[in-house]
Formats: C-alpha cells, structure tokens, sequence
C-alpha cells in the first residue's frame, strides 16, 4: 500500500495496526463499510462498477459478482473473454467459477465459443447436481441452456500476438501482464487498445452484500500461450476462489499451477477460520508457494487477496505489482491499491 493511502485511511478511521504473534510483525488492517466489492488489478474498476449498482440497491453478493464477470468477459482485452489471447495452437479457451458463501458453486473449464462462461458456471451451479464442466461437455451445456454459439474467430490484437508468438514459441508466463502499461516491451498484454479503450486482466470479483452475504467469481481465458486443454486454478474452487459466509472469501491471479499446488484460495480462507487477517492469511499462502521452490519464485507472480465477512481486507503477492480494486459507499468509483509483496 501506497503510505500516502495508509494515512488517508488513518484520517477516516479505517484501518487499524495488529501484531500478529505467529509471523512476528505488524501488518494492517484495513476495514471498509459493506457492502463492498473487491477486485484483482486495477482493471477490477470496471468489474466493480457493474457489481457496484447491484450492491448499493440491496441486491445479492452473487448477481453483483456476476455482472462484474459478464462486464468484463464484454470488454476485449488479453486475459478474459472471447478476444482474449489464445493457447499455442492459436484457440482461445475459457475459465470461470462462481461461488456464494453457503458452499454452493459452479464452474466451467477449457470452454470454446462462449461469451459469457461466468452465467454458464451459475446455470452449472443452479441447474446441474454438478460442480464443473469442461471442454465440448461444458460448450454443450451452455448452448443447451441458450448462450450463443460464437464464432471462434481471434481478435485481431489477439492474432497479432500469438503470430509473435509463433516465431519463438516459448512458452514463459510474463510477471504482471496484468498490469503491463503502454510501452513495456512484449509478449505482454498492451495496457490500452489502439483506439484507447483500456486493457484488463483475469478478474477475480468477492463482493459481501447488504444482508452480510457473500459471493465471488473468476473469469479468465487462462495463461496466454498455453498447451492447449490446459486449465488454470481460475476454475477450480478452493485454488482461484473460495468463500464461506461465516469466515470471508479470497481470489487469486498469477500463475494458476503454484495456486493448484497449494489449494491456495482455500488455505487463504482457511487461515482466516482459525484467526488470521486477510492479510496474514494471504501471506502463509504466498510463503507456502515461495518455500516450494524459491528460485522458481523469483520469476513468477501469484497473488492473493482476501476479506473477511466484517469487511476486513488484505492482500499479498510473491512479487511487486499486485493490485486490487475496492468499491463501497465511501469509494462508489472505487481505488486502487498495492499488495503487499514477499521477494
Ligand atoms: C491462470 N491464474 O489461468 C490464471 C491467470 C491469471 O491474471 O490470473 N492471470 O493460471
């Protein structure tokens, strides 16, 4: 976090300085009215003004989630939806889950053709005695259930990219494509489009409504590049996201495989069950991933960040340059913040 934010919030009242006797060190806390929405990088802005509208009128954590899945999954851009970048073989293939705090969850996986896989998880969810589908199964599913079939066709930005890609055809996730800015030299996702339309990343939405509940979702084409039938931890509940009514909710971005490893999202919330912040919660999970295999960590970016049900907030990452956004009644435009990070 910025210093300038944490005296800001200071002056309101908001956060709050803890000890937390099992890592030895001081970390804060930061609390922020409910209903909130909270989401992965700076692009969570947008995800967060569709939630936003949904909360503030009383409506549910799950349709505001949603609508910031769907938002985004609208905008063209690198790491969600249907113009996102492709796999290797030049196929863009889709994940996405939606969780409400009660258990009860929906998931699609390695789906094609689909604009919206994050209504197809909540069908998944509310019609199906099943958690996920994947590939043609889940394409199926969702045409079935009336979503469109769409083309298949790259974005011409997405084309582009993966024809540079091609010349090389190596394969090395980019630290913080999420939030590459205009400039930054590629493989990397552009911060903006060519006609100045604004470029966002995989999205990971928690929103705890009115009446204390909570949901979530992540919606993302996955890892530009990848083997194709390759699935991300952004579909799989407990490693992209997780939530529990009685304790809190946490997402994470970066590279999906150290989350799976670790059941990430669930050992977030799981800290927080037995005491810790947000915030200390997500940094065991970091730790977890860096003491695996240090070396690799220094080239890699995984971050988490979390809330409990009071609306505590916090937030870690391996590396510099997590971010996430925070829309309430105190910020209806929403902010920005820095993650705290370990290396
Ligand atoms: C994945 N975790 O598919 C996703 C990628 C991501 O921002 O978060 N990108 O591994």
């Amino acid at each position: 976090m910025h210093r300038r934010d944490f005296f800001r919030f200071s002056a309101l009242g908001v956060p709050l300085a803890i000890a937390s006797p099992t890592m030895g060190q001081v970390s804060s806390v930061l609390k922020f009215k409910l209903p909130v929405v909270i989401s992965t990088w700076d692009s969570g802005l947008h995800a967060n003004a569709a939630a936003w509208p949904i909360l503030s009128k009383g409506g549910s954590a799950l349709d505001a989630v949603e609508a910031a899945g769907r938002q985004v999954e609208d905008e063209p851009s690198c790491c969600v939806g249907l113009a996102a970048y492709p796999d290797r073989d030049g196929k863009v293939t889709l994940d996405s889950c939606i969780m409400d705090g009660k258990g009860n969850c929906g998931a699609v996986s390695f789906i094609d053709r689909i604009k919206h896989p994050v209504s197809v998880a909540r069908k998944v969810m509310e019609t199906t005695p099943h958690v996920l589908l994947s590939g043609e199964g889940a394409r199926q599913f969702a045409v079935e259930s009336g979503f469109p079939l769409e083309s298949g066709e790259l974005s011409s930005d997405a084309e582009k990219e993966w024809k540079k890609w091609l010349e090389k055809s190596k394969y090395k996730p980019v630290v913080n494509i999420e939030n590459m800015k205009p400039g930054a030299v590629s493989q990397a996702s552009p911060y903006f489009f060519d006609d100045g339309r604004p470029n966002h990343d995989t999205m990971g939405t928690f929103a705890i409504d009115a009446n204390g509940k909570l949901a979530g979702m992540v919606t993302t084409s996955g890892m530009a590049f990848k083997v194709h039938g390759r699935v991300g931890d952004s579909p799989i509940i407990g490693a992209g996201l997780f939530v529990d009514d009685a304790v809190g909710a946490a997402t994470s971005s970066g590279v999906g495989e150290e989350v799976i490893r670790i059941c990430g999202t669930h050992t977030v919330v799981e800290q927080m069950r037995f005491g810790k912040s947000p915030e200390q919660a997500c940094l065991v999970a970091v730790k977890r991933i860096i003491d695996r295999d240090p070396a690799k960590a220094k080239e890699l970016q995984v971050g988490f960040v979390a809330v409990s049900r009071s609306g505590e907030v916090g937030a870690y990452s391996v590396l510099k340059g997590f971010t996430y956004s925070i829309t309430n009644s105190d910020f209806p435009a929403g902010k920005v913040f820095d993650a705290k990070f370990v290396l």
